[in-house]
């Protein structure tokens, strides 16, 4: 079984900014807080782009009721995208899709009850035509989170300026990376 390491000290901002001073703009959603370790890593990323969140456990299968009140409501209150990430038979994305008019990303989340990732990815991917829940890779939330920002910052240009510096500073480690790959020497390597 995978071991976790959960950083709970990662938000320092969340009590602050709970006390009801800004919206959620995105809803993080987790099957089980034993999704956390992967999920946390959409919350850093929109921590990072200081874009205002929010984080709930809910379960399709363990508090049905709460799901449906929850995805009911969500554009209620300003949410603009929910990140949904649960694994196993990953039900979670796909229900809330089927309740909410807010884009949903599904996170497909490799559990301890997960076979080998594919239940999850598939259970979140296969969704029927008319409810799409735009669905990252196998423990992707960092990319569920870059994916929230994007859909954010179509609507709000200090988001969309965040988002294009984020897209530099991802060149610019490619450009490292070439900077050291050429320093690597063979004897039939010719740059
Ligand atoms: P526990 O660790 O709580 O037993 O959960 C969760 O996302 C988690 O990965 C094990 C796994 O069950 C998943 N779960 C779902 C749903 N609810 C919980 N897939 C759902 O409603 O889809």
């Amino acid at each position: 079984m995978r071991k976790y390491k959960i950083n709970l000290t990662l938000f320092p901002d969340l009590n602050k900014r709970n006390n009801k001073l800004m919206d959620a703009k995105v809803s993080i959603i987790m099957g089980s807080t034993s999704d956390l370790p992967i999920m946390q890593e959409a919350a850093q990323v929109l921590n990072d782009l200081k874009i205002p969140f929010e984080i709930h456990a809910l379960s399709a299968h363990r508090t049905p009721q709460q799901v449906m009140d929850f995805a009911r409501k969500a554009h209620s209150r300003g949410v603009k995208v929910i990140i949904a990430g649960a694994g196993g038979a990953a039900h979670l994305p796909g229900v809330i899709a089927a309740l909410t008019p807010l884009p949903v990303i599904g996170v497909p989340v490799k559990a301890s009850i997960s076979i080998d990732g594919w239940d999850s990815i598939l259970s979140i991917l296969q969704m029927p035509p008319g409810i799409p829940v735009a669905t990252v890779g196998l423990d992707g939330a960092r990319n569920a989170g870059i994916l929230a920002a994007q859909i954010i910052a179509t609507g709000e240009p200090d988001v969309f300026e965040k988002v294009v510096a984020f897209k530099g500073s991802l060149e610019k480690k490619i450009v490292q990376a070439n900077e050291e790959l050429a320093k690597v020497k063979f004897e039939y390597k010719v740059n």
